[in-house]
């Protein structure tokens, strides 16, 4: 008999540093009373991202989805943009607020990322760009996707949510594409409570992106096009300065926590991890298992229910999937028999707690739990 947890275990908890240091970064704050618009701990958190990151042209934003709109309104694109449904619903949404058309792709059945060998085929007149997410921090194929936007003349934007600090071969993930977003929400490796950056190939367009998060404003006298309010604060950048200092340790633990589920689940029947590949660094942003009804003995959904009795709080990321929602369901692209993988991955696919306060005895016992199911 195991005995169900005292406290709820969550998906995750945030990155919280100690709050001395954040207290005493926040009297800077006071004593400047300058407290938004580009301010000084923006200022130092932008240049230490962009070393931390390897990347150049790093904007800060006041959040992922914000980072999104913005990307697709500076590259300036029209008509459709190709995407995967198997992400959270920002990605979509994004694309639909700037008035534009998500067309859905199918994904590779191992890496749940879109899958490079079926975008052509949703190539139109219309298309301007392909928006694919590195979910759950693996990489997509990159080389593939780059190839067919070269040959079809699209733009590309990813959506690293997931993928702070991920690297394949040594490059970080944000020098891929026209553009890269970062989610710095609290459930992210790295966060700034709520936040986020885009990172651009060029410094015209990091010029563009910082007009468009200000209102399109060019000097005190210049409105030069329509912008948004993208501006991240100075409460949120000294939480990220005070968080940056954390984060290798955090990723440490993590990679921990994540040999010990390995070890403990690997050889289950019916229970399989999302493979790793040698040559990328991994962010450790999720920790996610594919349960095979057929192999396990139950469905995704039962041990959800399951863990839940014990006071665990896995989460069912990404469902249902975006072309399901009621304002996608109708699209041509969202048609069940195109997105067949998508369709069956998303009633697989279970989030377990993973952040680097759990503690090994806990990470045993849901893994004795999800044995003893
Ligand atoms: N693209 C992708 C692929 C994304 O995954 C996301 C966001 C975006 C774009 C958009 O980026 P942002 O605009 O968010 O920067 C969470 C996050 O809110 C969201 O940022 C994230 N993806 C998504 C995958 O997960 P929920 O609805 O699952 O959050 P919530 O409130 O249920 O939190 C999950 C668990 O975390 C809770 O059960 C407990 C714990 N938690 C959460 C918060 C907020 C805490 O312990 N403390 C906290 O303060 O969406």
């Amino acid at each position: 008999m195991i005995e169900n947890f005292e406290k709820p275990i969550y998906v995750t908890r945030p990155l919280l540093p100690p709050l001395e240091n954040f207290t005493n970064r926040i009297e800077d704050v006071w004593k400047s009373q300058w407290i938004t618009n580009n301010g000084q701990q923006h200022q130092i958190l932008e240049k230490k991202l962009q070393n931390y990151l390897k990347v150049n042209n790093l904007s800060l934003i006041n959040n992922g989805t914000i980072a999104l709109q913005i990307a697709l309104k500076a590259l300036d694109l029209k008509g459709e943009v190709i995407t995967t449904p198997f992400t959270f619903a920002a990605t979509p949404h994004a694309i639909s607020w700037n008035g534009l058309k998500p067309v859905f792709c199918d994904i590779d059945s191992e890496t749940l990322n879109i899958d490079a060998n079926k975008i052509e085929d949703l190539i139109t007149e219309e298309t301007s760009a392909i928006l694919a997410v590195h979910v759950f921090g693996t990489p997509c194929d990159v080389e593939k996707i780059e190839k067919i936007a070269e040959k079809h003349d699209l733009k590309v934007i990813y959506d690293g949510a997931h993928a702070f600090g991920t690297e394949i071969d040594g490059t970080s993930i944000g020098n891929y594409g026209d553009m890269t977003m970062y989610s710095f929400h609290a459930t992210k490796l790295f966060n700034t409570i709520e936040g986020g950056a885009l990172v651009c190939n060029n410094i015209k367009l990091k010029e563009k992106i910082e007009r468009l998060k200000n209102f399109g404003i060019k000097s005190k006298e210049e409105v030069v096009e329509v912008g948004t309010n993208g501006k991240m604060n100075e409460f949120q950048a000294a939480m990220g300065l005070e968080v940056l200092k954390e984060v290798e340790k955090e990723r440490k633990k993590r990679k921990i926590i994540k040999d010990v589920y390995y070890n403990e689940l690997d050889y289950i029947d019916g229970i399989t991890f999302i493979p790793e590949n040698e040559k990328v660094k991994s962010s450790q942003q999720y920790l996610v298992i594919r349960i095979n009804k057929e192999n396990f003995g139950l469905s995704r959904d039962e041990v959800y229910e399951k863990l839940k009795e014990y006071n665990v709080f896995s989460r069912k990321y990404f469902y249902p999937l975006c072309s399901n929602y009621p304002c996608y369901s109708d699209l041509k692209s969202s048609k069940k028999r195109k997105l067949a993988v998508a369709n069956r991955v998303v009633n697989e696919v279970l989030s377990l707690p993973f952040y680097g306060d759990l503690g090994k005895i806990e990470v045993k016992k849901i893994s004795k739990i999800i044995r003893s199911l």
